[in-house]
Formats: C-alpha cells, sequence, structure tokens
C-alpha cells in the first residue's frame, strides 16, 4: 500500500467506494450528517480525449504548492457492456497517483447520461469534511454534462482542442456561456491561437458581474499555460466569494441532489417490478407515489 492509503484516506476511499455502489436508502444513511461545504469545487470538462487528465494532473500539483489540501475525483466514462470503467484516469495522473498530499480517485460513470455518475453530488458531498481545501472534478463533456457540473462545482473549467470544431460545436450547444475559465488545450497543435482569440471574443460578451472568462492557452509541454491556469481559479475563487449567491447555489445542488435520489429510487421501483410499466401514465404515477413512500420502502 502506498502513503495515499494512510487511514483518514483509506477511510474516504472506502466511503467512496460504497457510495459509488450505494442504493438510495444506503446513500441516504450516509448523509444523515450534515457538513459544511468549505471545500472549493473545481470543475474539468471537455470532449473526450481533450486532455482533461493530463491537466488536472499538473494543475493539481500546482494548487498544492499554495499548501491547499487537494482532490481529485475523476469520473471515468463506463462501457455499457462491461458496466466497467473503460480506461483508467489514473494512468494519465501517473505523477501525482503516489503524491501523499492529493487524494486521487476515479469512479466509473454508472447509468447517468451526462458523463457524470447518477450520484456525483452524493460522492461530492462525502468528500466535505475531510479537511480538503479543493476538489478536482473530472467529467467527460458529452454536452448535458456541462449544465450538471455548472450546479455542482463552483467554477468550471471547459477544456477545447484547436481544429477540432470544438469552439463551434461548444457555441452551438450554449456550452460557451458556461464556463467561468476557456482553456485551449494541446496548444502545441496547429490552430490553437486562432481559436484562442475566437473564444475570447465569444467570452467577452459573457462577462457578469464583472468577471469575464479568461481564456488560456496551454500545453503538457509548457509550464506557463498551467501557471495561468492555476492564478485564474485562484481569481474565479476569489471573485466568488464576493459574488455569488450562496443560498441560490445551494438550493440549486440540492434540487440538483433530490432529483438525481428520486430518479434513481424510481429505477429502484421499477427494476424490482417492471409489470408496473404496464400500468397507464396515472396508474403509474400513482404506484410510484404510493411505493415512494418510505413507508412501503422495500415492500
Ligand atoms: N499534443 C498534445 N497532446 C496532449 C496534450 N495533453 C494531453 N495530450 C494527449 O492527449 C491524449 C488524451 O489525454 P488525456 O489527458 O487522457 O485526456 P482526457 O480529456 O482526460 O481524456 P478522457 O478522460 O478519455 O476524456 C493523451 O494521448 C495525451 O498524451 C498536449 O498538451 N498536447
Ligand atoms: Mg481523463
Amino acid at each position: 500500500m502506498s502513503e495515499t492509503s494512510r487511514n483518514p484516506r483509506r477511510a474516504l476511499s472506502r466511503a467512496l467506494t460504497r457510495i459509488a455502489n450505494a442504493d438510495v436508502a444506503e446513500t441516504l444513511a450516509q448523509q444523515s450528517g450534515a457538513t459544511t461545504p468549505e471545500m472549493s469545487r473545481i470543475g474539468v470538462t471537455g470532449a473526450p480525449g481533450a486532455g482533461k487528465s493530463t491537466l488536472i494532473a499538473r494543475l493539481a500539483k500546482l494548487r498544492k504548492v499554495e499548501e491547499h489540501k487537494i482532490a481529485v475525483l475523476a469520473i471515468d466514462p463506463t462501457s455499457p457492456v462491461s458496466q466497467g470503467s473503460i480506461l483508467g484516469d489514473r494512468i494519465r495522473m501517473d505523477s501525482i497517483a503516489d503524491d501523499p498530499d492529493i487524494f486521487i480517485r476515479s469512479i466509473p460513470s454508472r447509468r447517468a447520461h451526462d458523463g457524470l455518475t447518477d450520484n456525483t453530488a452524493d460522492l461530492l458531498n462525502a468528500m466535505e469534511g475531510h479537511g480538503f481545501d479543493e476538489v478536482i472534478l473530472e467529467s467527460v463533456g458529452v454536452g448535458q454534462a456541462e449544465y450538471t457540473i455548472r450546479t455542482l462545482v463552483d467554477t468550471v473549467v471547459l477544456v477545447l482542442l484547436p481544429e477540432s470544431g470544438d469552439a463551434i460545436q461548444a457555441m452551438k450547444a450554449g456550452i460557451l456561456e458556461m464556463a467561468d475559465i476557456y482553456v485551449v488545450n494541446k496548444a502545441d497543435l496547429p490552430g490553437a491561437e486562432l481559436m484562442a482569440a475566437e473564444i475570447a471574443q465569444v467570452a467577452a460578451h459573457q462577462s457578469a458581474d464583472d468577471w469575464t472568462p479568461p481564456v488560456i492557452s496551454t500545453s503538457r509541454d509548457d509550464p506557463n499555460g498551467f501557471a495561468e491556469l492555476d492564478a485564474a481559479i485562484t481569481a474565479h475563487t476569489e471573485w466568488r466569494k464576493t459574488h455569488l449567491d450562496e443560498t441560490a447555489s445551494r438550493r440549486a445542488r440540492a434540487r440538483y441532489q433530490a432529483q438525481g435520489l428520486l430518479s434513481r429510487r424510481i429505477d429502484e421501483i421499477v427494476d424490482a417490478d417492471s409489470s408496473l410499466l404496464d400500468l397507464d401514465p396515472q396508474g403509474l404515477f400513482d404506484a410510484l407515489i404510493d411505493k415512494l413512500n418510505p413507508k412501503s420502502r422495500g415492500a
């Protein structure tokens, strides 16, 4: 066992595994003690292969230097066939995998279709109160993921690739309005400068309450870009403290989490008795309400 498995971490790692596999009742039982969210949440999203893991490994090291305690939670796309994780994100986070000061966990994306797990909210909540100053969440961007991530984290970093048509796609999908920080990654590839300029134009119109999302070019062989990204995240964290409506964002997270739990519970009920699906919509709705009642739980 490596240094990363010292006891508190091992306990957290086990808790995350339990939550990753838990049914709704278990998930709720594990979250009875409400914690104060002191942990800053940075979400890194972008198309498959955009270089998110490589970038997070660099970033985590830089942010740790600021005496921050950093955790990384990577949601791995799940193969629908094997229900297993099709790639180990740790592979591209080798440079930090054995760092005792950085907690890394990779979780298969399970049921959810938005590039996250159907219980990412629960996983993040479980990490609160474990002494981390910051968690960096990696998720594959598949359109809907950006909207969910917006709700679940404090700072959204969108990683785009030059020459991929990413910028245009993202603009069409409205995703370019989601991010707090844009990264044009793999800036060693052709077209990066042009793309950064294009995105900067869009970002300039996006400024809300005097935060204009910066556009940062990064490449794995150039430390300057990561330093700039690190500084931008710190700046956004500071900005947020005075501009974010905490009640609104806490409520949005609570709503998302409740929706997730209810939708999972409905799946559990229907999986246990698929004949419910033969009822008409009103009958199905009534039957579900009845079964959602805690008194009939387990019935
Ligand atoms: N040219 C170039 N390639 C890079 C750079 N950063 C990462 N890569 C390569 O891009 C590929 C994908 O990198 P990852 O870091 O795994 O990307 P990811 O976005 O985490 O991928 P998924 O988690 O599968 O969505 C790997 O082959 C990396 O070696 C870069 O700055 N320049
Ligand atoms: Mg990755």
